[in-house]
């Protein structure tokens, strides 16, 4: 229909996307096959369902499959084929510019080396300017559930990449991992002059204030989800003032959430906070930049108009971290 056809000719920006979630059972049987390594059990499943896809139903579910289905991306030909489908992906979907999560604990942890995960996903940042016009930078997540040490000694193993990772961002169980937990790794971080964002879920640990860590502890920059911040007036009143933006995503909240938190999204970006749409773990959750859209045009009762759909979009080029030159051309 007609709503599909605008939001499909609407000009993109996706913050938040992490590479290993856009990892396919299709694409994994191939590099299994390719590595000779055995399909893991997660991808077994996800390719017997009838619905063709992983089974999960809620964070952790998510997560213990997420990292079982990552073991095997081997080389960097994998890393590199992995950002390509995804990107290919993005550049159908009418996607200009994309800042792209990866987890580099998830595959140093289990003996790939640093540098293998980066060139990988580095071929594939330079491919995809050139032969289909995205534009598109890396953004490394810290593993929350793993030490502040090891985090650390993973920004040491970022530094000589800073010619493509743009930030950092912390990720994966937030339960008991505040952002606290690591704020001498963001101090550095940001002396080494990374930008700096965390995911933020009220829903998985029950309170706000972990939000609020990130905000006035550590001074983020941007933050992932973060949407209950609508709750607190004060905090709302900071990241309108400081223009931070959030990133979030409805069909992963729909997933892994209580909701899809269409009702906060909507209220927050109409009192003026930098709401962006965004797709998580689209090969997971089965919904890309498009379909994520789609999922909060479509509800009848939050009444989004075509100009509000144009105005989240512009938020996420505008919260983007592409220089304010490149930033001012796709405005
Ligand atoms: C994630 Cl949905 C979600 N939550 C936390 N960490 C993640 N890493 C990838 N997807
Ligand atoms: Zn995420």
């Amino acid at each position: 229909d007609s709503l599909t056809t605008f939001i499909a000719h609407l000009p993109k920006a996706e913050l938040h996307v992490h590479l290993e979630g856009c990892l396919t059972p299709q694409l994994a049987q191939t590099l299994a096959q390719r590595n000779n390594v055995p399909l893991p059990n997660s991808v077994k499943q996800a390719s017997t369902t009838s619905s063709s896809g992983f089974a999960f139903h809620d964070l952790s579910s998510f997560l213990a499959v997420y990292y079982s289905a990552m073991t095997v991306l081997q080389t960097a030909a994998d890393f590199h084929d992995l950002a390509m489908d995804y990107l290919t992906k993005a550049h159908e979907q009418n996607v200009l510019h994309c800042e792209l999560f990866f987890d580099p604990q998830a595959h140093t942890s289990r003996g790939v080396p640093f540098p293998t995960v980066v060139s990988g996903y580095r071929s594939a940042v330079l491919q995809a300017q050139r032969e289909l016009g995205v534009s598109t930078s890396l953004i490394m997540c810290f593993l929350r559930d793993m030490s502040a040490e090891f985090a650390m000694a993973t920004l040491m193993d970022a530094l000589p990449f800073k010619d493509c990772i743009i930030g950092v961002g912390l990720d994966s169980d937030e339960r008991g991992n505040p952002p606290r937990k690591f704020a001498e790794v963001f101090e550095r971080a940001r002396k080494e002059g990374f930008m700096r964002t965390m995911h933020c879920d009220v829903d998985q640990v029950g309170s706000i204030e972990h939000i609020r860590q990130a905000l006035e502890e550590i001074g983020v920059d941007r933050l992932d989800h973060g949407t209950n911040i609508v709750e607190d007036a004060r905090l709302v009143e900071m990241v309108r003032e400081k223009r931070i933006g959030l990133t979030c995503c409805p069909i992963s909240n729909s997933v892994v959430c209580s909701d899809f938190k269409g009702k906060e999204i909507m209220q927050l970006f109409r009192q003026g906070a930098r709401v962006t749409i965004n797709s998580d773990d689209p090969a997971y959750f089965r919904g890309y930049a498009n379909e994520n859209v789609l999922r909060l045009a479509r509800e009848e009762e939050l009444k989004v108009t075509r100009k509000e759909l144009v105005g989240l979009m512009k938020n996420a080029f505008e919260i983007s971290w592409i220089s304010s030159w490149s930033r001012d051309a796709f405005l």
